[in-house]
């Protein structure tokens, strides 16, 4: 089989962003595998770039297992977050600038102090600076919200958007709080920080040690989503979005009609 072509995997799902319009799923039919999917995860940051956006940090993806069961996918992946991508606190967005946007549940951190690569974080306060509620805005490039592992990884893990709602210091423990998504006042789903790889924290060492493998090191000033603590609801136009962390408060979004 002919190698995949980078360049022009990338170019078809950053376009596919920017149109707003689905394309069908590629990896099986390029022969894509994970390592060449986060080559065409940083030719697409690469293009980002070129267009004048900033690197501001990383994601992980289906850290719970309530994620890995919505999309069927079941590894720990990670994607690039932009300037561009953020919402400020009880923000807008356009839910026609995306395909089929999906809201979900997760606690960010703020980067500080991280250990040279290969090293575990050790203590956990002096690699973060501090925590907050968040809401992260998931759109797949691909029809049907339907992917491969490849195939996800390479469309930069379904990032579209991100809310940061207000930091905190970081607590005593992040293990065990409780963690609701509410659409227009109501519940739409509940969970735990536990569900994140049993601790959130656990998965700045993930992120650390999978990024590391393709040479990114995390930054300080970098924000870090740890990945959803349940599954994804679809953003409706009109939608009114929380997300309410245990102990670090709530972070919102509204969906214009
Ligand atoms: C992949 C991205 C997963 C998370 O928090 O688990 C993710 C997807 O669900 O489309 O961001
Ligand atoms: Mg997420």
């Amino acid at each position: 089989m002919i190698a995949p072509d980078v360049a022009g995997i990338a170019e078809k799902l950053g376009a596919a962003a920017d149109a707003a319009t689905a394309i069908p799923q590629l990896a099986a039919e390029t022969g894509l595998d994970v390592d060449t999917a986060y080559a065409v995860q940083a030719a697409l940051l690469q293009r980002r770039l070129d267009a004048g956006q900033r690197l501001v940090g990383l994601k992980m993806g289906l850290t719970s297992r309530a994620k890995m069961a919505q999309v069927g996918v079941d590894e720990v992946i990670w994607g690039r977050l932009t300037d561009a991508m953020r919402v400020p606190d009880g923000g807008v967005v356009d839910p026609a600038a995306y395909i089929h946007p999906r809201v979900e549940p997760e606690v960010a951190f703020l980067l500080d102090r991280l250990p040279e690569p290969g090293e575990p974080v050790g203590d956990f306060a002096n690699a973060v600076r501090a925590v907050a509620p968040a809401i992260e805005l998931i759109d797949s490039r691909y029809a049907d919200f339907r992917f491969s592992l490849p195939d996800v990884i390479a469309d930069n893990t379904s990032a579209a958007a991100f809310v940061i709602g207000p930091w905190s210091p970081v607590p005593a423990g992040l293990d065990n709080l409780g963690v609701l998504l509410e659409v227009d006042g109501r519940v739409a789903q509940v969970g735990s920080t536990a569900a994140i790889l049993g601790d959130p924290r656990r998965a700045l060492d993930e992120g650390i040690r999978l990024a590391g493998r393709h040479g990114v090191r995390l930054e300080s000033g970098w924000v870090f989503l740890a990945g959803a603590a349940t599954a994804a609801v679809p953003l409706r136009p009109g939608a009114h979005v929380r997300a309410v962390v245990e102990k670090l408060g709530t972070a919102s979004l509204r969906a214009s009609l």
